[in-house]
């Protein structure tokens, strides 16, 4: 079996790998419609995926994957290095030579019997100075259907990769999906991923957490620029000008949802319009002008499932209606088409559930698994900005950090700067959620929303966000942190959210321009006014959205003070700011 591609060192490096995992037979994805089609033909006959009807959602499938083999497992997630240090006390370390031997154990022979296939794909536009390329071999047709949805793919990166360029190696093998042996492992000094017994969106789409994330962080740091956990939206104001906007909230707390937000209908009516550069992940550098650029290295989305309504994301819905791969959501058998909680208020009369099982017992049992997903295209999103695949990005202007704070955090607060804003990022809590395996509901912390992404120490990658406010000065972004999931004693939530998040939006726009005033308070700068017109709610919750509590923010400062404890050291400027927060909380 011997694979040629123009590139001597790519070429080197996957036969290596052939020899390795040793599969029947080698295909390379070419991006092509035909390839795509006989694979989609292969899956279907094989029964990994379930052909939906095609008269009401074109080309989109169902696949269910194994029930253990659902989320991303933090916990099986590996930065393999010389050093300790190198990925500090926030990441599973394992020694680099220690972790190629276990895994070379492991692919070896995994393939036998099966085909290989050989992706090569891109993260970020084509002809982009921002753009990386990758190689994932993998054995499932899932992944392979699933990364020409997530990244560009096929000839086209091979031509911008010529015979020279820089490149990514990574291998995944299904093997078992036993759990216990589970490896999804990073090796940033040699930027190589190897994914093995798992299936599962973020473990072994390589192109996403692990590539735009864990390794191009690293990457990131050493070329003087930012790999984020971010969303990228412009709005446009009724006057035609646009600014961008760049948001980090942990996993399954509402990037997708702000990033294709509609405005309400007075905004609308204004002239206001919010489209969508990105839904997950943003790569952010300084352009020549000195100010702050973004791009989206994907080239689609893979959005949670359950909650995603024409109510609640119209945009995301709509996103998913053609090409589209749904995994572990319900099969509403009726009309063969796919239904998750929320969907519609009232769930199919006849579904099979997401494990494929007869959906009898509504009451008790969920039809979707709550990590339930689409992988969509992004060019099906109505509200796909028109520089979606611009090579140069947009300017962003503010960047927002957020989290699940059922207390504590006000709606929105400005930072005073640059480093109280990164300040805010590295300190920020968030309750856990369903995207990665463990209890849901658990406050966290979970700095810039990149605690189970960043490749390297979390010190050191403080710092470099430090550094990075120096290196833009005067251009650099403001910063805001946002929490649109405050509860009431009740439990429920006190904000309606969703499209109603352009309220925020608006009075961030606004200070970016020097518009809208606002007030210090102890943790940060207050809206003096948001425009809630048209909106029901009391005085009484306006004034509790905002309410900084001084118990809880004590509280607050304990945990703060425990999690900085953990780490190797806090940057010099980071302990400053957390003293001066001390001083006003308590002062
Ligand atoms: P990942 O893809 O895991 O990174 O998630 P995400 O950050 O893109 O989260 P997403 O937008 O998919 O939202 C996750 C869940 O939060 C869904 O169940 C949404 O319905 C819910 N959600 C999103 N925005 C809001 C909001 O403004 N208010 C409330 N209450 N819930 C929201
Ligand atoms: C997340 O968990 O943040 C996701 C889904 O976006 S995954 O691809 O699993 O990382
Ligand atoms: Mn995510």
């Amino acid at each position: 079996m011997n694979v040629h591609v123009k590139h001597a060192k790519a070429n080197e490096w996957i036969n290596q790998m052939i020899e390795l995992a040793n599969p029947a037979k080698v295909i390379l994805i070419d991006g092509s419609e035909t390839q795509r089609e006989m694979l989609i033909k292969e899956a279907v006959t094989a029964g990994e995926l379930h052909e939906l009807n095609q008269e009401i959602l074109p080309g989109c499938y169902l696949r269910r994957s194994d029930p253990s083999d659902v989320a991303r497992v933090e916990n099986r997630t590996f930065i393999c290095t010389e050093e300790k240090s190198e990925a500090g006390p926030t990441n599973n370390w394992a020694y680099a030579p220690e972790m190629y031997d276990k895994l070379h154990q492991l692919f070896a022979g995994s393939m036998t019997g099966k085909t290989m296939y050989i992706i090569p794909y891109m993260m970020g536009p084509y002809g982009s100075p921002f753009s990386k390329i990758g190689f994932e071999l993998t054995d499932s047709r899932y992944v392979v259907l699933s990364m020409l949805i997530m990244a560009r793919c096929g000839q086209k990166v091979l031509d911008e990769l010529g015979e020279e360029g820089e490149f990514v190696k990574g291998l995944h093998s299904v093997g078992t999906l036993n759990p216990e042996e589970r490896y999804i492992c990073h090796f940033p000094e040699d930027k190589a991923i190897y994914s093995f017994n798992s299936e599962y969106g973020g473990n072994v789409l390589q192109g996403k957490k692990c590539f735009s994330l864990r390794i191009a962080s690293v990457i990131a740091r050493d070329e003087m620029w930012l790999a984020e956990h971010m969303l990228i939206l412009a709005i446009k104001k009724p006057d035609g000008q646009k600014t961008y906007v760049a948001a980090a909230f942990p996993s399954a707390c509402g990037k997708t949802n702000l990033a294709m937000l509609v405005p309400p209908k007075k905004f609308l009516d204004e002239g206001y319009e919010v489209t969508t550069l990105g839904d997950d992940i943003a790569w952010l550098r300084k352009a020549p002008d000195g100010r702050l650029y973004a791009i989206n290295p994907e080239f689609g989305f893979f959005g949670v499932a359950p909650g995603t309504s024409a109510k609640s994301n119209f945009n995301a819905l709509e996103s998913t209606k053609k090409g589209t791969i749904f995994t572990n959501v319900a099969l509403n058998t009726d009309d063969n088409t796919v239904w998750w909680e929320s969907l519609t208020k009232i769930p199919p009369e006849n579904a099979l559930d997401w494990k494929g099982n007869p959906w009898t017992d509504k009451e008790n049992v969920k039809g979707a698994h709550p990590n339930s997903r689409f992988t969509a295209p992004a060019e099906n999103c109505p509200c796909l900005d028109e520089d979606f695949n611009s090579p140069t990005g947009v300017p962003i202007s503010a960047i927002i950090f957020g989290g699940r704070r059922a207390k504590l955090m006000p709606l929105v607060i400005e930072s005073f700067d640059w480093n109280h804003g990164v300040f805010l990022g590295s300190s920020m809590g968030s309750e856990t959620t369903a995207a990665t395996t463990g209890k849901v509901g658990v406050t966290r912390r979970d700095p810039m929303a990149m605690l189970p992404f960043c490749g390297y120490n979390i010190s050191d990658y403080f710092s470099h966000w430090i550094d990075m406010g120096e290196f833009l000065g005067d251009k650099a972004p403001k910063i805001y942190n946002v929490n649109w999931f405050r509860t009431d004693d009740d439990g429920s939530f006190m904000w309606p959210g969703f499209g109603e998040n352009f309220r925020v939006l608006k009075w961030i726009l606004a200070r970016t321009e020097g518009e809208a005033s606002g007030v210090e308070c102890e943790i940060g700068i207050i809206p003096e006014e948001i425009d809630f017109d048209g909106l029901d709610i009391t005085p009484e919750v306006k004034a509790e959205l905002f309410e900084v509590n001084r118990e809880l923010w004590e509280a607050e400062i304990e945990e703060i003070e425990s999690f900085y404890g953990k780490l190797d050291y806090v940057p010099e400027a980071l302990a400053k700011e957390f003293e001066a927060l001390k001083k006003r909380v308590r002062g």
